[in-house]
């Protein structure tokens, strides 16, 4: 250019991702009973959630399939991202702990990208971590203890973070309970959340499947299908919304949120 800036290119807009299990409908369940899951409608599901990112600009990588690995379709529990810092969590739930190896080696792939991770005795699953700003909630929930906690916060600080733990009693991870909206609103489902006052903006969302959302961009969400009361609030709010049908792994208590990992 002609003051010797060479021209900005958009940032790249990477999302993991992982393709489903064969034995995806032996997934853990903690607050929900067990009902059949129908593996082809839940890889058309999959497919059709990777689609609405590529729409929207974001390029996704896989993580290699772990085929017997029921939970590892949902890839955002196995870590977190920080900019370009990279956090490998530490899986509550014994059956998952396998999932991370491989998603260390992917995240490895993605070029300028610092990697640390929670040790054993700490626990952390990615769902319980929300970022918001230079906040980062964590939930202190089944599957993330006091450790895992300590450990995030101790990574965390040096970098310019304030990590506000956040007691979860009455769903699985933080990010079943509230999610943000780009505009640092936070959104939930009162009836889950334990302590609401502990959010400084707090909106109610009619639907427990509408307390998920991701920031496709500053404009625009995708969320669950489920939710259409959500839906219509949030486009009255200004925001575009674009919504998938991920009923399959709604069975399984997973979320919108928690089928990829979006790298920022
Ligand atoms: C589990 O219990 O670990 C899976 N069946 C569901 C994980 C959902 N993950 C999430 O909400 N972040």
């Amino acid at each position: 250019g002609i003051l010797g800036y060479s021209p900005r290119r958009p940032p790249r807009r990477i999302a993991l991702v992982r393709i489903p299990a064969s034995n995806l409908d032996e997934g853990e369940l903690t607050h929900l009973e067990r009902t059949p899951v129908d593996k082809a409608r839940a890889d058309e599901q999959w497919d059709n959630y990777c689609a609405a990112l590529v729409a929207e600009g974001w390029e996704t990588v896989e993580v290699d399939a772990a085929p017997e690995l029921a939970d590892s379709v949902f890839v955002e529990d196995a870590v977190v991202f920080f900019g370009d810092l990279a956090v490998i969590a530490s899986p509550g739930a014994e059956s998952r702990r396998p999932e991370i190896e491989t998603v260390e080696r992917a995240v490895r792939s993605v070029p300028g990208i610092a990697v640390r991770r929670i040790e054993l005795p700490g626990t952390l699953d990615g769902g319980d971590v929300l970022k918001v700003g230079s906040t980062v909630y964590v939930g202190a929930s089944s599957r993330t203890n006091a450790e895992g906690i300590r450990q995030l916060r101790q990574l965390l600080t040096p970098h310019g973070y304030s990590v506000v733990a956040v007691p979860v009693t009455k769903a699985l991870h933080l990010k079943s309970t509230v999610t943000a909206l780009p505009d640092g609103t936070i959104i939930g489902d009162p009836a889950l959340v334990d302590v609401p006052s502990l959010f400084p903006r707090f909106l109610p969302v009619p639907e427990p499947e509408g307390v998920a959302v991701v920031e496709l961009s500053w404009e625009s969400l995708l969320m669950s299908s489920a939710a259409p009361e959500t839906a219509s609030m949030l486009s009255g709010l200004g925001y575009r919304v674009v919504t998938v049908d991920i009923g399959e792994f709604e069975k399984l208590e997973g979320c919108v949120t928690c089928l990829s990992v979006r790298v920022r």
